[in-house]
C-alpha cells in the first residue's frame, strides 16, 4: 500500500526588500543605513517607516514606527519615499522565477511567497539544493538576497525563513519540528498578535513549547476556537494547502472631502462608509481577502499608503472596519488636513470557482 508522502513546502521572503531594492538601484547609498517611508522632514514629517536596511535596523529602526523616531534614532541615515511601482516590477520578475520551481505556488504581498516543490524533490535533502539554487538565481538575475524556509507545511516554512536572516536558509524536517519549535517564543506563531502574546505570557506560556504542553482544554476555555488552533500550531500542525489564486487583484474606493479636514471622527466616519462599501462589493463578488491598504492623500496633495496583510481569508466588514480604522491612526493629526482616504483589498481569493479571472 503506498504511503501518503510527506509534503515538502518552501516558503521565500526577500531581505529588507524596498530598501533592498533601493540600494540596487542607488550604489552611491550602499553600505549606509537606508530607511523607506514618509518624509521626516528634519524631525517633523509624519507618518511611518515602511522598512528599513539591517544597516538602520543596527539603530533601533524598523516597520512601522513613526518617521519622527527613525529620525531621531538615526538622523544620518539616507530618507526615502516609497517607489512601489519599481518594487512592483521588481516584485513580479522575482515571484516568475519563484513560480517556475513549484508544483503550486502561492504569492503573499510583494515580497513572500509558498512553493510546494513536494513532486520536484525526493527528499529534505534535495530541498535545500533547491533552495540554493533559487537563492542563486534571484541573486545572480536581481542582485538581491532572500530567507528561505523548508518544512512539512506553511506553517514550519514560514516560521523557518525568519529564523536566520538575511540570507538565510533553514530546513525543518518533520521529525525535527517539535524540537525546532519548542523554544521559539510564542510570538513567532504568526496569528498571535500583541494580546493573545500577553494573555499566553500570563498564563505562564512564554515559548511554543510551553504552549504544546498545556492542557488544550484550558486553551480551549480560554481562546475559543483559536485555541485549538494555537495547540494545533504549537505542535507543528498545519494542513493548509498552498493555494493558487486565479483572481481579481484588488478592489478599492476613495473618497475626496467636500472641503479639507482634520476631524477624525468625520474621516473615521467616512472610513467606515468606504469600508461597508466594499464590503458589499466583496460579498456580492463572493471574494474573500487578505490585504488591506488605506490611502491618505493631505491637502497639500502629500499622499501616504500603509498596508496589512492577514494570515488567513476574511471577508467580514468588521475585520476591515478594525483594520483601516487602526492604519489610518498614523495620519490622523489634528494641524494636518486630509483631502482624500480611501480603502483598497487585495489579495482577493473567489469563493466561487467559475468566477475565477487569470490574475
Ligand atoms: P517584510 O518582509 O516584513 O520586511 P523586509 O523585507 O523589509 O525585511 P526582512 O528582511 O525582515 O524580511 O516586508 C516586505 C516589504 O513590505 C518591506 O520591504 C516594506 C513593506 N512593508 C511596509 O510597507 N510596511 C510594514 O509595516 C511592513 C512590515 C512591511
Ligand atoms: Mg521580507
Amino acid at each position: 500500500m503506498a504511503k501518503k508522502r510527506q509534503r515538502i513546502i518552501l516558503h521565500v521572503d526577500m531581505d529588507q526588500f524596498f530598501a533592498a531594492v533601493e540600494e540596487k538601484e542607488r550604489p552611491e547609498i550602499r553600505g549606509k543605513p537606508v530607511v523607506v517611508g514618509a518624509d521626516p522632514k528634519e524631525g517633523m514629517g509624519r507618518g511611518v517607516v515602511s522598512t528599513c536596511n539591517y544597516e538602520a535596523r543596527k539603530y533601533g529602526v524598523k516597520s512601522g514606527i513613526p518617521i519622527t523616531r527613525a529620525w531621531r534614532l538615526c538622523p544620518n541615515a539616507v530618507y526615502l519615499p516609497i517607489n512601489y511601482s519599481l518594487y512592483q516590477k521588481v516584485s513580479a520578475r522575482i515571484m516568475t522565477i519563484l513560480r517556475s520551481y513549484a508544483d503550486k505556488f502561492e504569492r503573499w504581498g510583494l515580497d513572500e511567497a509558498f512553493l510546494d516543490v513536494s513532486s520536484r524533490v525526493k527528499n529534505f535533502r534535495e530541498a535545500e539544493k533547491l533552495a540554493q539554487k533559487i537563492k542563486k538565481q534571484i541573486y545572480e538575475k536581481e542582485g538581491l538576497t532572500c530567507s528561505i524556509g523548508v518544512g512539512p507545511n506553511k506553517l514550519v516554512a514560514k516560521i523557518g525563513s525568519d529564523f536566520k536572516k538575511p540570507d538565510g536558509l533553514t530546513v525543518v524536517r518533520g521529525e525535527d519540528v517539535k524540537a525546532f519549535l519548542s523554544l521559539l517564543r510564542v510570538s513567532k506563531l504568526l496569528w498571535v498578535g500583541r494580546k493573545t502574546e500577553n494573555k499566553l505570557n500570563s498564563m505562564g506560556i512564554k515559548t511554543i513549547g510551553d504552549l504544546a504542553s498545556y492542557d488544550t482544554s484550558i486553551l480551549v476555555e480560554k481562546f475559543g476556537a483559536a485555541g485549538t488552533q494555537l495547540y494545533l500550531s504549537a505542535q507543528g500542525i498545519d494542513n493548509s494547502e498552498i493555494q493558487e489564486r486565479w483572481t481579481r487583484k484588488s478592489m478599492s474606493r476613495e473618497i475626496t472631502f467636500e472641503e479639507d479636514t482634520s476631524d477624525s471622527n468625520l474621516i473615521l466616519e467616512t472610513l467606515d462608509a468606504i469600508s461597508e462599501d466594499l464590503h458589499r462589493e466583496l460579498t456580492a463578488s463572493n471574494f474573500t481577502f487578505k490585504t488591506t491598504t488605506v490611502k491618505v492623500r493631505y491637502a497639500n496633495f502629500e499622499t501616504h499608503t500603509h498596508g496589512k496583510t492577514l494570515l488567513f481569508f476574511t471577508d467580514r466588514l468588521r475585520d476591515i472596519q478594525k483594520i483601516a480604522r487602526d492604519l489610518v491612526q498614523a495620519y490622523l493629526r489634528p494641524d494636518r488636513k486630509i483631502r482624500l482616504i480611501g480603502v483598497r483589498l487585495s489579495n482577493l481569493f473567489s469563493t466561487k470557482k467559475q468566477m475565477r479571472l487569470i490574475d
